[in-house]
């Protein structure tokens, strides 16, 4: 049932999530903070996608050209030209924007 085609139905859909998503969070594993955002994020119906900005990695250096420092979380709102580097200001910042959707 799950063959050939599910698999490749599945890859699909991971590919259009993604290019779908709105909301990009630059973020670590063990940074607290970045954890709030993504449950944050988790609770509600929206696309996102997390960028893993470990030292080193090219996402890292993606975030230092965006906010000049590598802090996360990191959120960026391409569809609204938003971008953010407070967990507490981009809790708000969604809860604003976006608490309709899916809440
Ligand atoms: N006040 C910030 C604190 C964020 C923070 O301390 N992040 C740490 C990881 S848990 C970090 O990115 N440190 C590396 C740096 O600041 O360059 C928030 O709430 O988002």
């Amino acid at each position: 049932m799950f063959g050939t085609y599910g698999v490749l139905g599945l890859k699909y859909a991971c590919i259009r999530w993604e290019e779908n998503a709105m909301i990009e969070v630059y973020q670590k594993e063990g940074c607290p903070y970045c954890k709030k955002v993504r449950a944050y994020l988790s609770e509600t119906g929206l696309s996102w996608v997390a960028h893993s900005a470990e030292p080193g990695s090219k996402s890292a250096e993606v975030l230092e050209k965006l906010s000049g420092s590598q802090q996360v979380p990191f959120l960026v709102d391409a569809e609204r030209g938003v971008m953010i580097g407070e967990s507490d200001d981009i809790v708000e910042y969604l809860d604003t924007n976006y608490a309709a959707n899916g809440r």
